[in-house]
């Protein structure tokens, strides 16, 4: 889906992390307070959506994925699964028009064929839309798994390894990344999540084992450009060590 290949960065760009994910947690608790449905909740949050993609994008982001609908969200009552799938159509309906004018290119990851068809419709054409843009690249997890997409990288590789095309002792880190939806794209510096939970979710399993991890209390409608801007200067700030290597080191 992402027609280019991973990329060393220069020294001058080590600054600003190139990939942030975020579990935009906290929706129906914001709903609540509000003695609001939940549903309400998720509009807000889609909006925030808006806000935090505008940001990144004019921060010069390369990389922005968001978890919009877990693998485990489908054991939520009917009628809020329904709404939920109607928000790529009312998000990308009021502000495809923006992503095009900042060259943000649309990308996902998840099974896609499991979505009701409204909604495959609504970003298959985002996707098609901006296909060629070169700005941030805005990733949703939309029905996404961590372990779905190790399972399915493990069941490729055990096909290939049945078939005589592939020696075990050849599996390495870089042929699992090679596997996983997120092929093309760098694991996220960065790895954010809202509301107050400390746990990854099903989220990244594997991209993340060097990400920086930010947690806040703010709920996902009320976080803001100012509170990521200000984990983006922690991460700055934070020595990044991989297992022992210094950054300035490798
Ligand atoms: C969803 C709003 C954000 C908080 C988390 C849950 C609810 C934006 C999208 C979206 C997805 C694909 C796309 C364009 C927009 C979205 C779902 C839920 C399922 F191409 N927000 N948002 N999708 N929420």
């Amino acid at each position: 889906m992402f027609g280019w290949k991973k990329q060393k960065r220069t020294d001058s760009e080590k600054e600003l992390p190139e990939h942030i994910a975020i579990i935009m947690d906290g929706n129906g608790r914001y709903a609540k307070q509000k003695n609001k449905p939940r549903v309400n909740g998720h509009y807000e949050g889609m909006q925030n959506v808006k806000r935090i993609t505008r940001h990144a994008s004019d921060l010069g982001i390369k990389y922005l994925t968001l978890y919009a609908f877990s693998t485990e969200n489908w054991s939520r009552p009917k009628s809020e699964v329904n709404y939920l799938m109607k928000l790529p159509g009312d998000f990308l309906g009021t502000f495809l028009p923006e992503l095009i004018e900042k060259n943000v290119r649309v990308g996902t990851i998840g099974n896609f064929d499991a979505l009701p068809i409204h909604t495959r419709k609504a970003v298959q054409q985002a996707v098609d839309k901006t296909s060629r843009n070169t700005g941030l690249n805005l990733i949703f997890a939309l029905n996404y798994g961590g372990r779905d997409e190790l399972i399915q990288a493990f069941r490729t590789m055990a096909h290939d390894v049945e078939n005589g095309d592939l020696d075990p002792e050849d599996i390495t880190a870089e042929m699992v990344d090679h596997h996983l939806m997120t092929c093309t794209i760098p694991d996220p510096e960065m790895l954010i999540r809202t509301s107050g939970e400390y746990r990854l979710s099903n989220f990244l399993l594997w991209q993340s084992s060097y990400s920086e991890l930010f947690f806040t209390e703010t709920l996902w409608p009320e976080f803001t450009t100012e509170e990521l801007d200000q984990m983006i200067s922690q991460y700055r700030k934070r020595e990044r060590r991989f297992g022992g290597l210094n950054k300035e080191e490798e």
